[in-house]
């Protein structure tokens, strides 16, 4: 069946003399999609094979999630049918694409309308009307996502996905109108030269399309946040020339992070008599501001300390076919969350995270996707920055942009070593485009964002730009936790020896968590949520304490998708402060409480409902384990099922009680206060109390699951959050391996074995990722009875031959385990016995190599009867 859309006319029908003059509506609905390449005008043969679609959509949702390498790029086409009752000969007609990635091709009733746009992340428009005609009207798109040597990203960390994944906007104007199809797809530039507490100016650059005949005006009104027309001013359109109009207000009510006011510009185009012809609107906010090298960021002459985050338009399964209801929400998260820095990084994105910058107050930057790798031919660079301005003049118009950015650590493929033609390329994108943001902008900072020494940039003659970020992740990739301070007083210090005139933003900084990995023994790289915690209180404290950091920008706001990561969670990175469905980590709390200044408290593991651990002695019935509170009040009561546990005077907004969880049902209260204002928050945790003595007979033994080779516990979340408990050495009475080592350092297990190998056949890699190796037993002093015995085992990453054998109680269950012969490497195994214990022997597996060596990354046991 054919979809149909109706081109309302209706406004230019009725409403001639009325103030909306300019139709906009999506057609973000009924298209038909193929992924392949086909012959264009389509034949009859390949029209049965299209599926029906909605926009924003994506060809590549499932293939990034998927166990095989790589995704589809290629093309893809859309296609829909559109009515036109009547086409009238007063208007213009556009087709606005906020983007599709990457290359787009649009066709009208087979013509091909305009050149291919070029770029994935950049908005543009197409004027359709010479090709419409009154009935029926076919459009087809064709969008590619192939990799191009002449168009950036040439390389990532996120994956490119393909698709019209943002909306399309169908324009109706007349044939004057303020212009729609040029690079950008704007025609007002707004902009306020001169501002301070007194006086205003305004400055704003139309773009006036007109036939010959006629006189036209331009009529820029001005209104307040409450509707109140405040200036009105008129110009005469001359023919062919851009429409410059100034002018000024008194007492003009600023825009700030803490107080972002918002006055609207209505641009009209009108004749003698008033008729208007088109009508555009645009927020104007009236700020000055000013980044100082050693005084930090300045707004309306208030020093401001810049926090913030990065963020990718991403989401767990829809790749970056992202509604605007989940962007608005992520905006929203991060007002919580008390930023007022964003980095939109690495690319320009939906209109709705301006919007919402601007409404909020977050002082903003924007770039294009020049990372890693320049497109290093001349084309490449022409397109670049083409790019660079598309994404200016798209986005001019927001008083929360302060910068616009170049690039993202474009020396991450070392330029020197791809020759001295890279090199010149290189250097000259650099420069080409520092140019092109002056040129296109005065009033807005120039940007890049580097990662490697600052003296590295410097030789290359590419520290072209007014700011510097750096994207340092001390603490993770490299260094230590202790040293993050050393290490970011040490390399600002650098970056300023070198250009003391330079502002340095720390563009990016942060560590992985995923939500499953919890430990009370935190290390770099574990991926636990603890760790990350640790990792961004330390990098608050120094952010805070050091005004040459004038901006600081989390990696990142959410966890989102790359085909090619192998982390703790194959294809995602997990650096975010919160889930890539957006549950929140322990980490995004902490920001909230230290930057916050309305009153805030959280258990900040509240969403770790089930909980397990060994009592603390044979007698003890309960567990004492670490919880930590974050708030910005003096300090804070907990109770634990009603009791108090005390009070904990708060240091840098965190506060850390131990807890003595006992079986069943643990209520923890939190109670604090600030500004006269009593705040409470509470976490439910379910505990199953493992006896210290196994063979307890009040604290009966029933199961217990452990995460061999690690420190961490494993929630096992797509598994009504079965827990796995950390590793720990046999004592007697209890449980615990015998013999082995633990893998080495996790920081070190990304190149010998571990978290870069994506485990086949499981959810749980981390649980297959840390090992015990050359492990002799495991022992469970439990009483006599049937138990269930699972073993969890996977060969990874290895070359040698590994053959082992398993007993149970000195009886053999397990021979000649090859597992890299019997199931391939990199894949995750368990199995389960049925095991009998009699005459109080209790359980122990003994592993012996008959060659190599012998491993094992998981084990469970569970009483039977
Ligand atoms: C970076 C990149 C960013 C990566 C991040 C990481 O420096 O700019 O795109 O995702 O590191 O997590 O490694
Ligand atoms: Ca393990």
């Amino acid at each position: 069946m054919k979809q149909i859309t109706l081109l309302l006319f209706f406004s230019f029908i009725y409403n001639i003399h009325a103030q909306q003059v300019r139709h906009i509506e999506t057609i973000n609905e009924s298209w038909s999609f193929y992924k392949g390449t086909l012959d264009f005008p389509f034949t009859t043969n390949n029209a049965t094979k299209w599926e029906q679609v909605t926009l924003p959509h994506s060809w590549n949702t499932k293939d990034i999630l998927d166990d095989e390498d790589g995704y589809y790029r290629g093309d893809g086409w859309y296609k829909k049918t559109m009515i036109i009752p009547q086409v009238f000969e007063d208007q213009q007609v556009f087709l606005l694409f906020e983007a599709a990635n990457q290359v787009a091709s649009l066709y009208v009733n087979n013509k091909k309308i305009g050149e291919d746009h070029i770029g994935g992340y950049t908005s543009f428009a197409k004027d359709v009307t010479s090709a419409l005609k009154t009935g029926e009207n076919e459009i087809a798109i064709k969008v590619n996502n192939s990799h191009n040597d002449e168009i950036v990203p040439q390389s990532a960390d996120f994956s490119f996905y393909g698709g019209i994944y943002r909306d399309i906007q169908l324009i109706i104007t007349k044939s004057v109108h303020f212009e729609v199809a040029n690079l950008g797809a704007n025609a007002i530039f707004v902009s306020t030269p001169k501002v301070s507490k007194q006086k205003a100016t305004v400055s704003v650059k139309s773009k006036v399309v007109r036939p010959k005949k006629g006189d036209y005006f331009i009529k820029q009104s001005l209104y307040d946040a409450k509707n109140n027309v405040i200036k009105v001013e008129k110009a005469k359109v001359p023919y062919g020339k851009d429409v410059d109009l100034d002018f000024s207000i008194v007492a003009p009510k600023l825009w700030s992070p803490e107080h972002p006011y918002l006055y609207k510009l209505v641009s009209e185009i009108v004749d003698k008599n008033d008729r208007v012809y088109d009508r555009i609107e645009n927020p104007v906010g009236f700020r000055w501001f000013n980044f100082d090298p050693q005084k930090g960021f300045f707004i309306n002459g208030k020093p401001t300390k810049l926090i913030g985050t990065n963020r990718h338009q991403d989401f767990l399964g829809k790749a970056n076919a992202v509604s605007d209801e989940i962007h608005r929400n992520d905006m929203r998260m991060l007002k919580d969350m008390g930023i007022n820095f964003l980095r939109i990084s690495h690319y320009p994105q939906d209109p709705a995270i301006l919007e919402m910058c601007n409404k909020y107050g977050f002082v903003s930057t924007l770039e294009i996707p020049f990372v890693n790798k320049a497109a290093a031919n001349e084309k490449g660079k022409q397109n670049t920055v083409n790019m660079l301005k598309e994404a200016i003049r798209f986005n001019y118009n927001n008083p929360a942009i302060g910068a616009w950015n170049l690039g993202n650590e474009t020396t991450m493929k070392d330029p020197v070593k791809l020759g001295e033609d890279y090199v010149n390329h290189f250097v000259e994108t650099h420069k080409a485009l520092a140019k092109t943001i002056k040129e296109e902008d005065e009033t807005r900072y120039s940007y890049s964002v580097f990662f490697r020494e600052p003296a590295y940039q410097d030789n290359l003659g590419i520290r072209v730009t007014d700011l510097v970020g750096y994207n340092k992740y001390y603490g993770w990739y490299i260094e230590e936790l202790e040293d993050i301070d050393k290490n970011l007083r040490s390399l600002v210090k650098r970056s300023l020896e070198l250009d003391p005139d330079k502002p340095f933003i720390l563009s990016e900084y942060g560590g992985g968590a995923d939500p499953r990995l919890r430990s009370y023994n935190p290390t770099r790289f574990d991926f636990s949520v603890e760790y990350q915690f640790l990792l961004h209180k330390a990098y608050l404290k120094t952010i805070l304490d050091m005004p040459e950091i004038v901006g600081a920008n989390v990696w990142n706001y959410s966890d989102f998708q790359v085909e090619h990561r192998k982390d703790a969670v194959p294809h995602i990175n997990n650096k975010g402060l919160v889930s890539a469905e957006r549950k929140k980590k322990d980490a995004y709390y902490l920001y909230q409480a230290v930057l916050n200044k309305t009153p805030f408290l959280a258990i900040t593991s509240k969403s770790w409902t089930k909980r397990s651990g060994v009592a603390d002695s044979k007698e003890d019935t309960f567990a004492t384990q670490p919880v930590t509170i974050v708030g910005n009040g003096k300090d804070v009561e907990v109770f634990l099922n009603g009791t108090s546990l005390g009070k904990k005077a708060f240091e840098f907004s965190t506060a850390t009680f131990d807890i003595p969880f006992v079986q069943g049902h643990n209520l923890i209260e939190a109670i604090s206060e600030k500004d006269g204002k009593l705040l409470k928050d509470v976490a439910f945790i379910d505990f199953n109390l493992i006896p210290k003595d196994l063979k307890s007979v009040t604290n009966k033994f029933e199961e217990i699951a452990i995460n061999v080779g690690s420190y961490c516990y494993f929630i096992e979340t797509d598994n009504m959050d079965y827990l796995w408990m950390p590793d720990k050495a046999y004592e007697k009475g209890g449980f615990g391996y015998v013999g082995g080592e633990f893998l080495k350092h996790p920081s070190e297990r990304r190149n010998a074995i571990g978290t870069d190998v994506s485990v086949k056949g499981t959810e749980n890699d981390p649980i297959y990722q840390t090992q015990r190796l050359g492990i002799e037993a495991y022992k469970f002093d439990v009483p006599n009875g049937t138990y269930e015995l699972s073993l969890l085992l996977a060969e990874l990453k290895t070359k040698d031959d590994n053959i082992m054998d398993i007993s149970v109680n000195s009886r053999p269950i397990w021979t000649n385990l090859n597992l890299k012969e019997a199931y391939g490497t990199d894949r995750g195994v368990t199995k389960r016995f049925l095991i009998t214990v009699e005459n109080d022997h209790g359980i122990t597996v003994d592993f012996k190599a008959k060659k190599g060596i012998t491993r094992l990354s998981g084990i469970k046991l569970r009483k039977v009867n």
